[in-house]
């Protein structure tokens, strides 16, 4: 359940607000959460006029992970690496679009921020939702001049700050700074997000699982049965569960917070570590779960205790409500004992 608002309170209010609350706030944070909603604001205005503007498909080269780069990809990136860097408070940027840390102008800046400018892209193309991802980390070694890729090497318990954007049916934006989840939806006619959820709570237990069951074949056992048990009829916990994917891990969080249930991407034969990237993926979004009373886990160990060793690096995921992250895992144990 979440609570409702009624008083219009736009995102940038709720920042100064929330500042506000805590005297020796330095108002940087709040600084880098609004330059994240203005460029938030004009993905979201290009996401809506795309097909117009010819920004969607391919622009023809491939980033370094050797993927295709979509326009409205590298127009996101561009967008929000901008604006990070107007307000000299970000030193360094590590993104999906680029091979190394992006190095910005205020060096001695205070934040290093990772970023997944445009999540989901192959459903750009199909209209279908995509989103926006952001992982805030202080740096520790501050007044050290020289920049290192291993300052942003934190795992996710460091994390001060992380959402995402989803533009969907209606832009949103949610976000946590580790005092609860609140979202805002973008209000076009007046160009602002508006406070739609304060303090959003995870339901414990909810109906639907969402994987991608194309990689049926080269799951572990337990994963096997698990999805078997989600399938299975039992009119105590309202199973079968209903299955949805939609191929956006923004959109699939999105659903799975207000709805309920549990997302996964787990290792299989193409991507023996899963998929989803542990810094700008699944840390953020894993945050945003917990704060709201959720769980995220790779399968042993709690995602955001995960020490990373490389910025781009994968991690299988299991997230959601408690009670469908915490049966999944009893499969997952079962059926490792069983093989080990
Ligand atoms: P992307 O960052 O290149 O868009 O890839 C990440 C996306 C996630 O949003 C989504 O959960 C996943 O890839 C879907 O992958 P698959 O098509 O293998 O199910
Ligand atoms: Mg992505």
């Amino acid at each position: 359940m979440s609570t409702k608002t009624n008083k219009l309170v736009t995102l940038d209010e709720y920042i100064i607000q929330a500042q506000n609350r805590f005297p020796g706030a330095t108002g940087e944070l709040s600084q880098l959460l609004r330059d994240i909603g203005l460029a938030a604001k004009i993905i979201s205005r290009e996401v809506n006029k795309a097909g117009i503007t010819n920004l969607l498909g391919v622009d023809g080269s491939t980033n370094f992970h050797g993927e295709s780069v979509k326009k409205l990809d590298l127009f996101a990136d561009q967008q929000l690496i901008s604006a990070l860097d107007r307000s000299l408070i970000t030193c360094m940027v590590i993104s999906e679009e680029n091979d190394g840390i992006v190095r910005l102008n205020s060096q001695g800046g205070k934040y290093i921020v990772y970023l997944d400018p445009l999540d989901g892209s192959s459903n750009i193309d199909v209209n279908v939702s995509i989103g926006s991802i952001f992982s805030i980390y202080v740096r520790e070694a501050r007044f050290d001049p020289k920049l290192e890729e291993s300052d942003a090497l934190q795992p996710g318990i460091r994390q001060v700050a992380a959402g995402y954007v989803l533009y969907g049916s209606s832009t949103i934006m949610c976000y946590t700074t580790g005092i609860g989840v609140s979202a805002f939806t973008l209000d076009p006619s007046i160009g602002e997000f508006i406070l739609s959820e304060d303090k959003f709570k995870i339901p414990d237990h909810g109906r639907i699982y969402s994987i991608n069951e194309g990689s049926y074949n080269s799951w572990d056992l337990g994963l096997k049965n698990y999805i078997k048990y989600c399938q299975e009829e039992d009119d105590e916990t309202g199973r079968p569960y209903s299955a949805r994917y939609i191929g956006s891990m923004v959109a699939d969080i999105h659903r799975t917070l207000v709805k309920g249930g549990i997302f996964i991407y787990p290792s299989s034969r193409r991507y023996p570590n899963g998929k989803l990237r542990l810094m700008y993926e699944c840390n953020p979004l894993s945050f945003i779960i917990e704060q709201a009373g959720g769980i995220a886990t790779d399968g042993s160990t709690r995602i955001m205790e995960i020490q990373p060793k490389a910025i781009h690096e994968r991690t299988p995921i299991y997230v959601g409500s408690k009670q469908n992250v915490e049966k999944a895992m009893e499969y997952l144990e079962k059926y490792d004992e069983v093989s080990a």
